[in-house]
Order: C-alpha cells, then sequence, then structure tokens
C-alpha cells in the first residue's frame, strides 16, 4: 500500500488549521500529528527544524487502525496462550502498537529491520506470518523466518546487541554504494530505553556516526527497564544524545501512529540518500508487563497506568476516524470480528505445533556445519538411542 510522504507540501486533508505544536513547560518537546482525543494536528517541526506532515487516503488511515487492532489482539492472545503454558515467555507490545505499526509501515521494501524481542508489530507489518515468534517463545524452533527475504533480522534479547549488527550491515549498505538515491537502502535499528545503558549501543552511535552509515536507530522509550524507571538510565530526554554523537535526534509521540510514520520516513529518507544515521525517540508507555515473567504492581502505581490508558494509541485513531466520518460502525466490528477469526486461527496453529526432535537443536549452528559439531550430533544421538526401548 503506497503511503502519502510526509514532508511534502500537500496539506492534510482534515487537519485542524494549526502547525507547530509548542512544548509547554515541564512537557517532553514532542512530535504529534495527531492527540490524545483525535484531533488532527497539520504539522509539527522537530528539534532541528524540519517539519513534520503526513497525508494518507481514507483508506490508508483504515489500514493503520486495522493494523493496530490485529497486533494488539495478536498480542493478547499470546499472552493468553503463555498463560495458559502453552509458551514459555512473552514480552507484550501492549501500549506501543503505534510507534510499531507507524515506524514498521514508514519502511520501504529494500529497507532491513534489526528488532529486539518485542517487536511483534514490526514483523506484522513486514509481511511475516505473526505465528513465527510464537515459535520462538515456544521453544520449539528458532524464530523460523528468512531475515534476507523479509528484512527483518531474528529477534535479539541480548540488550542492545542488534544496534551494533545493524551498525555493521548499513556500513555494508554504503560501501556497497547502495544510498544516495530516491531508491537506495536504509537499516533501521530497534531498542529500548534501557538499551541506552549499554556500551553496545554507544559504540553503534559512534561507529554509524562517523561512517556516515544509512541507519535510523529507534528506540522506544516506553518508560522502564524491567523495573528500573528511566530516570536511572538518563539525565537528558534521550534524543538529546544523538547530539553529542553528530547526528539529528527527535522525540515523536510513540502513541501517535501518524507521527511514528511521519518521522520514521523522513529518517530513512535521509538515511537512503546518504545523510547518515539519525535517532528517534519514540515516547510511549508499556501497558503490560515487561514480560508474562513480571509483576508491575510491585515497582509501579496505578495511577500512572491510567493517566496512560487516556493516552491510548487505537482509541485516538478510533476518535479520529470517527469524528471525521472516515469509518462507521460496521468497519470497526468487521475489524474487530477480523481480528478474532485471526487470533482463533494463531491459537489452533500453536496448540498443533510439533515438538522438535532433541537432535535437531544442532541444525542450523553454522551454515556449513563443522567436523566438532558432527562429533557431537553423533555422541549425542547415540545417547538417545540407548533409552530406546527402555521405559524412560
Ligand atoms: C546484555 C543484557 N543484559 C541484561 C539483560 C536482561 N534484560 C532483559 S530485558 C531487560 C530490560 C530492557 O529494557 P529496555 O531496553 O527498556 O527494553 P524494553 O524491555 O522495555 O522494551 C534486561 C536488563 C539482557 N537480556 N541482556
Ligand atoms: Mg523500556
Amino acid at each position: 500500500m503506497a503511503k502519502g510522504d510526509p514532508g511534502v507540501t500537500t496539506r492534510g486533508r482534515r487537519a485542524a488549521p494549526r502547525s507547530t505544536r509548542a512544548a509547554t513547560a515541564g512537557e517532553p518537546e514532542l512530535v504529534q500529528l495527531l492527540t490524545p482525543e483525535g484531533e488532527r494536528i497539520e504539522s509539527a517541526t522537530g528539534p532541528d527544524g524540519t517539519e513534520y506532515r503526513a497525508d494518507f487516503t481514507d483508506e490508508e488511515y483504515r489500514g493503520l487502525y486495522r493494523d493496530l487492532v490485529l497486533v494488539r489482539k495478536l498480542d493478547a492472545e499470546a499472552t493468553a496462550l503463555q498463560r495458559q503454558g502453552e509458551l514459555g515467555l512473552w514480552a507484550s507490545l501492549l501500549g506501543q502498537e503505534a510507534a510499531q505499526v507507524g515506524s514498521g509501515r514508514a519502511l520501504r521494501t529494500q529497507d532491513m529491520a534489526f528488532p529486539t524481542y518485542r517487536e511483534h508489530g514490526v514483523l506484522y507489518c513486514r509481511g511475516i506470518d505473526p505465528i513465527m515468534p510464537l515459535g520462538l517463545f515456544r521453544g520449539v524452533d528458532q524464530g523460523g523466518w528468512d531475515p534476507n527475504e523479509f528484512k527483518f533480522n531474528m529477534y535479539t534479547i541480548v540488550i542492545g546487541a542488534q544496534t551494533l549488527h545493524a551498525t555493521g550491515y548499513a556500513m555494508g549498505v554504503h560501501m556497497d554504494g547502495k544510498t544516495g538515491s530516491d531508491d537506495g537502502e536504509a537499516v533501521i535499528a530497534y531498542f529500548g530505553d534501557g538499551a541506552t545503558s549499554q556500551g553496545d549501543v554507544n559504540e553503534a552511535f559512534v561507529w554509524a556516526s562517523v561512517f556516515n552509515s544509512p541507519l535510523v536507530f529507534f528506540c522506544q522509550n516506553n518508560q522502564y527497564a524491567i523495573s528500573e524507571p528511566l530516570e536511572r538510565q538518563t539525565r537528558v530526554p534521550l534524543y538529546q544524545r544523538a547530539g553529542g554523537f553528530g547526528f539529528p535526534g527527535v522525540r515523536v509521540d510513540g502513541n501517535d501512529v501518524l507521527a511514528s510514520y511521519a518521522v520514521t520516513r523522513h529518517a530513512m529518507d535521509n538515511a537512503r540518500l546518504g545523510q547518515g544515521p539519525s535517532l528517534i525517540e519514540a515516547y510511549t508507555y508499556r501497558m503490560g508487563a515487561h514480560t508474562t515473567s513480571d509483576d508491575p504492581t510491585r515497582y509501579r502505581i496505578a495511577s500512572e497506568v491510567e493517566a496512560w490508558k487516556a493516552k491510548d494509541p487505537i482509541a485516538r485513531m478510533k476518535a479520529f476516524l470517527t469524528k471525521q466520518q472516515i469509518a462507521d460502525a460496521d468497519f470497526f466490528a468487521a475489524v474487530d470480528e477480523q481480528a478474532r477469526t485471526e487470533s482463533v486461527h494463531l491459537r489452533e496453529r500453536v496448540l498443533e505445533m510439533p515438538n522438535p526432535e532433541p537432535v535437531t537443536m544442532f541444525d542450523h549452528v553454522y551454515p556449513n556445519g563443522s567436523p566438532e559439531l558432527d562429533e557431537q550430533r553423533a555422541q549425542f544421538s547415540k545417547y538417545m538411542e540407548s533409552f530406546e526401548g527402555s521405559a524412560h
């Protein structure tokens, strides 16, 4: 689906006659194109003077809404499956749908993405079957998708490590001469607020900067690194860190799918044109637990969660579509029904996933195998055979 480009001069069709959203004292400066009440803002100016706009057709607006609802529903189904013992663990994206769908839909086909373990919404936007990460969290496979086919790398649990992988990849894209034109390639690396304290992420910032790599650092600041709040990671807004490394940074309302789209599209296009890296801080909130093994009531208060509920990414999009008569009750009911059907289907397929043969753990360790691994496999097979015919 061709989306409208931000930065172009076309006016937002139903935008309020308002421009730059000025930050009031005490509020973070952020790029916003859709308020929590569902009011459309025509344009917003970033800290370096970039003017962000995003213009979509009605069909595209409805498509973004559908994406948001679907990824939330599939995520809820995965959480339920974990609670019923069908997955070992699940890292929910609840609350972060707009940051993920907005940035995910802003990528062009040739762009490469490097996710953490929470980017189920971006995975969905890349056209990957949403069952894939459930195999990983069920422990029956390693994820299963082909990173080169979908331009979406494997999930990375080691905090921040993927930013270095992305930097190396982006340096390669640049060296291969695939930047410098409208159809050039760009790379996006996802990570969290906690990851910004990792050495890997800071090293990635240095390398990407000095090699002018076509890389967008997309930090979903969901306010927590498990139980550690943001104030234990930084004394300055995270997007301002970029200045010290020599590239631009911008904070976007991560609960606003339109602004997340516009800011990402702009940053990726700059990268593909050869203008180097940038940092996007998507200011959002993790509405659920860190993972299903976490209990957030131990470290955060209910009123904070309530305050963020009022900024829900789906509710504001629904309010906008309703007010502007872009969608009606029948459309919303059809999307809910589609989400329900797809989540039932997901559940059925998870329950049918076969347990892997233990010996397959030796597969895919090295692309061309290794003699040592072959020996280990042979020993393990012999060991397993020793149980044949026994009661165990
Ligand atoms: C190198 C490393 N250190 C510690 C951990 C344990 N760990 C898993 S998730 C997490 C917090 C990450 O927080 P953040 O970067 O904000 O991402 P979020 O989970 O909030 O999306 C930590 C410390 C890890 N996986 N890898
Ligand atoms: Mg976090």
